[in-house]
């Protein structure tokens, strides 16, 4: 079923001369590194390839291969023959362009959400999958293309960031054979990890000192909430992208089965909660029309509620949560 949905996708691919890629916003590990890593395949074949993103991408990402590239402009080229959406759960996530964007037919969607809400004309979604890169993987096997080793840099980093250095629940046998295909091409596995998680500025480390000093712990640890003000960004100039990875601290201790990261951004509240084992965040995130997988999900809430308001309504869906545990 889902082979039959990527050998689709890989059809489609060899029939289209211009093909216009694109992710979620704010885009993490996994979404940039699909889309410039497949972006670099299609290159390889031939293809024209649009690689088309809203807003800045965070500094973090600049290290990967033809990051510069990406176009904040909106795809109103008719020459494009088709589109695919990378690791993308959701229509809403695709920014202010999404209806332009459906408008490229075929469009088609490649992800591995849990609770992937339906879009576009051809799907090929898989949840049990560590990563979007993973299924690229598998894709670019399919149409038979030499994987460079630009392409595979793209691929392995989008592999790393999303299964946390391979630690995640979702982390197969799988996931390592590709992960060992990538390094076979090339690809220098300490490189990419002093890329992703020792390449931050001063910034970002006095932004982490603040958010930690708002740990607050519940339920005799189990659950752990961290809150980044809008005040916080001013002080330490740090950048919203810069909270990546700062919920893996309260994660780390080992009473801890959900953490909650609440953050004041632009356009209001927006939440990142993480679990251990059977514990479901998704589940949460839900509730708030957000969504994830069981161990990392997120939700946004945009009518104008305070910090605090959207803190106490998410510590009442998750303490009785954990308190199982
Ligand atoms: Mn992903």
């Amino acid at each position: 079923m889902t082979t039959r949905k990527m050998n689709e996708i890989a059809r489609v691919i060899e029939e289209s001369g211009s093909i216009l890629l694109v992710t979620h916003t704010f885009p993490d590990g996994d979404a940039l590194g699909s889309q410039l890593g497949l972006g670099h395949i299609l290159q390889d074949m031939g293809k024209k390839v649009v690689l088309y993103s809203e807003g800045q991408i965070s500094y973090l990402y600049n290290f990967l291969p033809r990051c510069t590239e990406l176009f904040d402009i909106p795809p109103g080229d008719s020459e494009i023959d088709c589109a695919i959406a990378l690791d993308c759960g959701d229509r809403f996530r695709l920014g202010r362009e999404v209806d332009n964007l459906l408008k490229i037919k075929p469009f088609m969607v490649i992800d591995h959400h849990a609770g992937h809400k339906d879009f576009g004309d051809l799907r090929w979604v898989e949840a049990g999958r560590s990563s979007t890169g993973e299924m690229v993987y598998e894709l670019a096997r399919k149409l038979g293309v030499e994987i460079s080793y630009e392409a595979a840099y793209c691929l392995y980093t989008a592999i790393v960031a999303d299964t946390g250095s391979f630690k995640y629940a979702s982390t197969t046998a799988e996931t390592f054979r590709i992960a060992g295909e990538l390094v076979n091409i090339g690809v220098k596995p300490e490189e990419v990890a002093g890329k992703l998680f020792d390449n931050y500025t001063e910034s970002r480390l006095q932004l982490l000192q603040a958010v930690l000093s708002t740990l607050e712990l519940y339920s005799i640890g189990r659950l752990a909430i961290i809150s980044a003000t809008k005040k916080m960004f001013e002080i330490t100039g740090a950048e919203l992208a810069d909270t990546e990875n700062f919920i893996n601290y309260p994660r780390s201790l080992a009473s801890v089965q959900a953490v909650a990261l609440i953050k004041e951004t632009e356009d209001g509240i927006s939440v990142s909660m993480r679990s251990k084992g059977d514990c479901d965040v998704a589940e949460v995130a839900r509730k708030f029309n957000g969504g994830g997988h069981r161990n990392a999900a997120g939700c946004k809430f945009k009518n104008g509620e305070t910090l605090k308001e959207v803190r106490d309504r998410i510590f009442n869906e998750l303490l009785p949560l954990v308190e199982g545990y």
